[in-house]
């Protein structure tokens, strides 16, 4: 089946906290960055905000270089603490989104959100993701949405700033043919070079070079380019509790709150797991349960053991008893549930 797939960065990620902490500057060019002295400091550029790029100014351009472009600029030195703090709380809010997430880097994350039934609810999904930002942060991000990373990745390029742009299967090619060569990722300065030599400038362009002519000019990498230039990327999101824990999620055809129908999806949620749990002779220490309610809001539950167990009885207990927590606590309509073990440890 089709995936569905986002991905999500910041704006100018710390020049936008620099003016969020510092409102004055709103409406100014502003360069984060190494010292520019007056136009003799050594260094570089990490991030300049929208304004501040107007004049050429951008990462990892030396700071001389940005000083002399926009002198006038308020120039910042980094505050990393601070950045790491604000990427946690971020984090904090696109994991209530999905279960399967994988960060890049402070402000970059993709999440698989193929539970969905299709693109209106994924976009649904990325506006409130959005505003759950703004709200709690406020900061802007973009969203890129489609059936891969690759294509994920490329529409949120594509839909800076404060941008969401969802790129379905039937309109991949639309999408690439006009894009530089550069734009794809896999394809720096020295192979777009080797590629502009021979009028190679567009993805449109690669297209017209055989599989095995990217291969005699680029190796393995030559393969990649000719399924990336074609919106082909079989990688994985690469969620980091993958192989530490054991997980289902089962999205009901309508939100429901009927207890008959929802403990019965779960005790198939439960003996597919225990089944997995068996097969790996794994124990588990801490089991989690997820409930996604009718507007996407996610919560946990978890309850960790002293010891570590793989007791069917004890697990069917133990998560039944937060799942019904979920039920009493909350009158809104389920719209997915999970069950998760984590804390493994092998044991034959
Ligand atoms: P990016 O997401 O690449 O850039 P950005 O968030 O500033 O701008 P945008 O996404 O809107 O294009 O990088 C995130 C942060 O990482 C950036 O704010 C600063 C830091 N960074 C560096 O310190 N050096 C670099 O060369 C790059 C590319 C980023
Ligand atoms: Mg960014």
């Amino acid at each position: 089946m089709e995936k569905i797939i986002l991905h999500i960065d910041m704006d100018a990620f710390f020049a936008q906290i620099e003016e969020r902490e510092n409102p004055h500057f709103k409406g100014m060019p502003l360069v984060v960055g190494a010292d520019p002295k007056g136009g003799k400091g050594r260094g570089v550029v990490a991030t300049a905000n929208y304004i501040a790029r107007k004049y050429g100014i951008h990462s990892a351009l030396p700071i001389s270089r940005a000083y002399r472009l926009c002198p006038k600029a308020v120039f910042l030195p980094p505050d990393h603490q601070l950045y790491k703090r604000v990427s946690a709380s971020i984090f904090k809010i696109i994991e209530k989104f999905s279960s399967t997430l994988e960060s890049v880097s402070l402000d970059e994350a993709y999440i698989d959100i193929s539970f969905l039934k299709n693109y209106k609810e994924a976009k649904e999904l990325a506006k409130k993701l959005k505003a759950e930002i703004i709200k709690k942060q406020k900061l802007t991000s973009t969203i890129g949405i489609g059936p891969n990373k690759l294509i994920a990745k490329l529409a949120s390029e594509k839909a800076k700033p404060d941008g969401l742009l969802i790129i379905k299967s039937s309109q991949i090619r639309k999408f690439l043919e006009p894009l530089d060569i550069q734009d794809l990722p896999g394809i720096g300065p020295k192979t777009a070079q080797k590629l502009r030599v021979i009028d190679i400038y567009t993805i449109k362009d690669i297209k017209k070079l055989v599989k095995s002519k990217l291969i005699e000019m680029f190796g393995v990498a030559g393969e990649k380019i000719y399924e990336k230039a074609r919106g082909i990327d079989k990688s994985f999101v690469k969620s980091y509790d993958v192989i530490k824990s054991v997980g289902k999620e089962y999205t009901f055809e309508k939100d429901t709150r009927d207890p008959e129908l929802i403990f019965k999806t779960f005790n198939e949620l439960i003996r597919k797991i225990h089944k997995e749990i068996l097969r790996n002779d794994f124990h588990f220490r801490t089991l989690t349960v997820i409930c996604r309610f009718q507007d996407f809001e996610t919560h946990t539950k978890a309850k960790t053991f002293k010891n570590s167990t793989n007791n069917l009885i004890v697990l069917k207990k133990e998560s039944k008893k937060l799942l019904l927590k979920f039920i009493v606590e909350n009158p809104k309509l389920i719209r997915l549930i999970g069950l998760r073990v984590s804390g493994l440890i092998y044991k034959k």
